[in-house]
């Protein structure tokens, strides 16, 4: 089967690297080992490692698309259009090395959060494990021209390696494909994973956090599984620069991007940073491509190096006024948006953390801050008049610390809002007891208005919200009681904020958002969930944000009307009262609907959906990141505006 080119190939491959091979009975008996949990997070571990190997190959410039199918009996597919495999006979072990690679366990060979090979390294090392966890796995490679298959059940051979006419997948699927690549389909074993349904949005923030760290690589993912087909596609052309761009595409850069780029040993450093006129940070670290969410040795030493580049030019350009002036750490950090990428040798990375979410090599630390102290300072020398804005934003972050500083300790004196009398707008309910009293928080002083009217005044309180609300995101704590709408939710909240907050004050367990489902309504909608997330994270914590679900139809035959809360529940409830004649009517905002209206479809306790905001989704709002790869209109980008006050400091 082998031509004379491929064994040529493969002795580049075989000889020293596959070295010690296990049958892959430890796997299953101890998954743990080998994935880390068999809950749903070694779920979808195991659907990474396959991934990560369509990844290397076109880290090692081979592939340019990688999908992710969900099929619709619950098993996966991940394709690459690669290389493929290798199929021809491994002389040392009689078999195909795609056999060998699915079949066997490489010594040491473990995987899980540190699975990543770098380009040219081995790859293909994890399969075995998931296949050996896996009821059954196929999978395909083309190569010359051919399709090859093999079939396994708990990662035993089923078949052996056979020339196939026809690839395995689905016809509609088999249009995407080219006729080369790794085509891998597997079902988890239920026997070893209690839970086996993967979840789409873990597998479109794996691919999302990928695919900006492989520039140009296609990711299809591609959801089979329900009536309608879910789809995200992600590509990212230009790496961390493009990365940092996107990150700060609603806010207002304040220069150009910098790009620091450089090797030392074995260790790759590569650095995007651009300040924005906004007041918070957003700096992301990786090793290879493993995010460290906990950032480590790599994120110090960048940190360090950006404060002393900093302080080192503003010396230079004699802008300290007093011996000892200078800027701290901190103050490098207002309105910074930074990617700190790392690569280095898979074997040497020490994770550390609970989560393994740090890296720990102490190495890397001098190796970063060197590189980017060089590169930042090179940097401000050719580019001056971008040096003095970033150094202005930093000192006007210094001169904010104090001045915040001294704000925080008026607040705390003057016991922040404590004592004030509830605002006018508000129209409190008549419990007193929190756990069973209800905040609605209302777009508009129309809807306003007709919630008053509809609700049940015994535990239902109402406070309408004028327009847009401040966005808390840029705004410090002394700014935000100054402003009318927040000031009237704090103190409707009764828990104060700030260094006084009191959760026992708190007057209501349920806030309701109630927005209409437009644009509008998300923005509202999305500038409270920023200020509780920033300022009252507790409430989220504990549960007690909600967001209310107005119907979208009103569905009306004669006397009986019917309201749907989603598209498909419109075509179902259609579909159920048959032939008659139905009038659909689509709200489009809460103001179309009377008083008892809305009691009915979005108060009432026995008929409204309320939806949970976890601290997660809340996370998701604030991050920039959600709407990098624009496969969802980016809630934020029509509101996001500058109400920073710029400061021109004398340097
Ligand atoms: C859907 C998952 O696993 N893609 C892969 C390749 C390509 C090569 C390779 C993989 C065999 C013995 C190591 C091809 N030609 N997608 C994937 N694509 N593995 S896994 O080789 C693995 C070697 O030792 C490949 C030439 N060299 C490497």
């Amino acid at each position: 089967m082998a031509t004379t080119k491929q064994s040529a190939k493969s002795s580049e491959y075989s000889a020293q690297q596959i070295q010690v091979l296990e049958g892959l009975e430890p796997v299953r008996k101890r998954p743990g080992m080998y994935i880390g949990s068999t809950d749903l997070i070694g779920l979808h571990e195991s659907l990474r490692e396959i991934i990560d190997n369509a990844v290397d190959e076109a880290l090692a410039g081979y592939a340019k698309n990688v999908w992710v199918i969900l099929n619709r009996d619950g098993s996966a597919t991940v394709v690459d259009d690669g290389r493929g495999i290798p199929v021809d006979t491994m002389p040392q072990y009689k078999k195909s090395a795609l056999e060998i690679v699915m079949t066997k366990l490489h010594a040491g060979g473990k995987f899980g959060g540190s699975a990543y090979k770098i380009s040219g390294g081995l790859h293909g090392v994890g399969s075995s494990v998931v296949n050996a966890l896996s009821e059954w796995m196929w999978v395909e490679v083309g190569r010359d021209g051919k399709i090859y298959r093999q079939e396994y059940a708990a990662g035993n051979p089923k078949t052996t390696v056979d020339i196939v006419k026809q690839s395995k997948v689905s016809e509609d699927l088999q249009k995407f494909f080219y006729n080369k690549g790794t085509t891998v389909t597997f079902f988890p074993d239920n026997k070893i994973f209690p839970d086996i349904a993967f979840d789409f949005d873990t597998i479109k923030k794996q691919l999302r956090e990928r695919a900006f760290l492989v520039p140009k690589l296609y990711f299809h993912l591609k959801d089979f599984r329900g009536e309608d087909v879910r789809e995200v596609n992600y590509y990212f052309e230009g790496g961390i620069r493009s990365l940092v761009e996107k990150i700060n595409e609603n806010k207002n850069p304040i220069h150009k991007s910098i790009v620091i780029r450089k090797s030392e040993g074995d260790v790759e450093v590569e650095v995007a940073l651009q300040y924005s006129d906004s007041y918070t940070e957003n700096v992301e670290s990786y090793v290879n491509v493993i995010n460290t969410v906990n950032g480590g040795t790599h994120l110090t030493g960048f940190r360090m190096a950006l404060t002393r580049a900093v302080n080192d030019y503003g010396r230079k350009i004699g802008s300290f006024k007093e011996e000892g002036d200078s800027i701290t750490g901190d103050d490098t950090k207002e309105g910074l948006t930074a990617v700190v990428f790392i690569k280095m040798p898979q074997d040497m990375i020490q994770f550390e953390g609970q989560t393994k979410g740090k890296l720990g090599n102490s190495e890397v630390q001098p190796i970063v801050n060197t590189i980017v102290r060089e590169g930042l300072s090179t940097f401000f020398e050719e580019n001056p008049s971008e040096a003095r804005k970033i150094l202005e934003k930093v000192y006007l972050a210094a001169k904010a610390r104090l001045a915040a500083k001294a704000a925080k300790e008026a607040i705390l004196r003057k016991g922040a809002l404590e004592g004030s009398s509830l605002p006018g707008k508000l129209a409190d309910c008549q419990e007193k007891d929190p756990s069973v009293s209800e905040l609605y928080l209302v777009e508009g002083d129309s809807a306003g208005g007709s919630a008053k009217t509809g609700r049940d005044r015994k535990f239902q309180a109402i406070l309408p919200l004028k327009g847009k609300i401040l966005n808390t995101e840029r705004a410090r704590l002394d700014k935000i009681i100054e402003h009318e709408e927040i000031k009237n939710l704090i103190i409707a909240l009764g828990a104060g904020i700030g260094e006084t907050v009191n959760f026992d004050k708190l007057r209501y367990h349920r806030v309701i958002i109630m927005t209409d489902a437009d644009v509008d309504g998300q923005h509202i909608e999305t500038l409270i969930l920023t200020f509780f997330y920033r300022h009252l994270p507790e409430v989220i914590k504990r549960g007690y944000l909600y967001i209310a679900m107005p119907p979208l139809f009103k569905l009306s035959a004669g006397k009986v009307s019917k309201y749907a809360y989603s598209d498909a529940e419109r075509d179902t409830i259609l579909k159920e009262m048959g032939n008659v004649k139905i009038n659909t009517q689509r709200y489009k905002g809460l103001g179309e609907m009377n008083p008892e209206q809305l009691w009915d479809t979005t108060m009432n306790p026995e008929n409204r959906i309320l939806k949970q905001i976890t601290i997660e989704d809340a996370e998701e709002v604030d991050a920039v990141f959600t709407m990098l790869m624009g496969d969802e209109v980016p809630p934020r980008k029509h509101f996001i505006q500058t109400n920073a006050k710029t400061a021109t400091l004398d340097i």
